[in-house]
């Protein structure tokens, strides 16, 4: 029954992302249930209970415990879907990756109408930043004084990841609420000022050819980060791309920006 949905769902390049979707789609399917069973309950309350037949109201109501037991049905259905999948897939979804997964951390700001991608360069520390340095040729404001900022990367809508290794984004904004939305991931979080939210994911295809700029851009079958909250007059185009490399494509993307 995932499949059936799964046509009209854009590719899952994720770890975790199959399990959302078959939670999307046991939701989706309950939802369909529910609306066709009350339609039709609606309708034959319709007939049934017409003037012609039924010209004076009862005042007692129904007797059957049907509609108790059917409500009771529901309910445990909702709740095996709460407890029996949500649950476990949020719990999965915020839990760190451990350290000797060697995981990748990345910070993204989101800004009108911008995502700034943050890489803490070959020594894995990130520079300190300062709001007064921030500009167009510095739109984090990195601090140049700070030696552990040398070699820090620092792109405009593109987000580069490595395939197999588990990524930690580091998302906040530096404006209004944006939502990060990274579709083939499955990955969708606020980015809120005040506010440095962790994500865990993982990456286990690597973009094809044909979804990476700038081929994509004709087919219009790019890996996009989205922003998925109306946040200004520019929302629609604060798009970026997503380019999954393959095994070694990462490091050597990596080193090729930092040189
Ligand atoms: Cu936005």
């Amino acid at each position: 029954m995932k499949d059936l949905l799964a046509r009209w769902m854009p590719i899952d390049a994720s770890a975790h992302g199959a399990e959302l979707d078959q939670m999307n789609a046991i939701v989706h399917w309950l939802m369909a249930l529910l609306f066709v069973g009350w339609g039709i309950y609606f309708i034959w309350v319709l007939f049934r209970y017409r003037a012609g037949r039924q010209p004076k109201a009862d005042y007692v109501g129904a007797k059957s415990k049907i509609s108790t037991w059917t409500e009771i049905g529901v309910v445990i259905a909702e709740a095996i879907i709460l407890v029996g999948f949500a649950i476990p897939a949020w719990a999965r979804w915020v839990t760190p990756p451990a350290a000797g997964d060697n995981p990748l951390t990345v910070r993204v700001i989101g800004e009108q109408f911008a995502w700034n991608i943050h890489y803490p360069g070959p020594d894995g520390v990130f520079g300190s930043q300062k709001a007064e340095l921030m500009g167009a040729s510095n739109p984090i404001g990195l601090d140049p004084e700070d030696s552990a900022g040398a070699d820090d990367i620092v792109t405009i809508n593109q987000l580069h990841l490595p395939v197999d290794r588990p990524v930690t984004v580091l998302l906040s904004s530096k404006d209004v609420i944006h939502s990060f939305a990274l579709p083939v991931l499955r990955v969708k979080q606020d980015a809120i000022p005040g506010m440095e939210t962790p994500i865990h994911f993982t990456a286990v295809m690597p973009t094809p050819a044909a979804a990476t700029l700038p081929a994509c851009a004709a087919e219009k079958e790019c890996w996009e980060i989205a922003c998925a909250q109306l946040c200004g007059l520019g929302h629609y185009r604060m798009r970026g791309f997503i380019t999954v490399h393959e095994q070694g494509g990462f490091e050597a993307w990596l080193a090729e920006q930092g040189g």
